[in-house]
């Protein structure tokens, strides 16, 4: 038994997603900050390599952020992330925002990626761009690099409707829910390194991202 331990990389999406979701509900958690080349920690908490992971106050360590959202809004159900009858649309807009706009994301995040491990030391960048590019093929972080212009456009072409949907809402259906807790952890491949790069031809996105970032254990936007 004990307080919640969330295992995070601080980059991550997903985790961000998390962390976000906790600071709502004002559960209590402490960060377990996990050495992407390693992740030794991570592990051995959850058998398993991918952040995050969530050790609940039983002891039991969960993976994967939709689980740990939906387990987390079943033991800590108020303030929910799921409103009546939006369940269903919240987890489809997540999934979006989890695998099609995460990718034009983290490829348009690739130099600020890069120059994030290259800080840390040349082998560590070295490292980092090996991992991505045993996944994703040879030249693929070269490549990326080259054609950032064009791989940030294509990325805020997709951010473009959601600026639009947000123009008359605070939030994407109007009451908070589990889709703007992840569209929120996406955002964040726009502000790796501490400068938001949101564009300002997404005025209504960068106000969204305050709004969220304003959220701590104390506020609930809704009010
Ligand atoms: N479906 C998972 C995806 C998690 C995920 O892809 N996490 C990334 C961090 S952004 C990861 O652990 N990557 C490690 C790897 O690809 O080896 C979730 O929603 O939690």
């Amino acid at each position: 038994m004990g307080s919640l331990a969330l295992y995070q990389f601080s980059t991550s999406p997903f985790c961000a997603k998390i962390r976000k979701i906790l600071d709502f509900k004002g559960v209590d958690y402490r960060i377990v900050e996990v050495d992407y080349l390693e992740r030794k920690e991570l592990l051995a908490a959850s058998g398993q390599i991918m952040a995050p992971a969530l050790t609940l106050e039983t002891g039991e360590t969960i993976a994967d952020s939709d689980r740990i959202a939906e387990r987390l809004d079943e033991l800590y159900p108020s303030p929910t992330i799921f409103p009546p009858e939006m369940r269903g649309i919240h987890l489809a807009l997540a999934r979006y925002f989890d695998t099609e706009l995460e990718d034009a994301l983290f490829r348009a995040a690739i130099p600020e990626e890069i120059a994030h491990y290259a800080r840390q030391g040349r082998d560590r960048e070295a490292f980092y761009r090996l991992i991505r590019e045993r996944k994703y093929g040879g030249g693929f972080c070269d490549d990326a690099i080259r054609r950032h212009a064009e791989l940030l456009d294509i990325a805020n072409r997709k951010l473009s409707p959601l600026d639009d949907a947000l123009r008359d809402r605070a939030f994407l259906l109007g009451r908070i829910g589990y889709g703007d807790f992840a569209l929120y952890g996406q955002l964040i491949y726009l502000t790796i390194g501490g400068e938001n790069k949101i564009s300002p031809d997404l005025p209504n996105l960068r106000a969204f991202h305050d709004r969220m970032e304003r959220i701590s254990a104390t506020l609930d936007p809704n009010a």
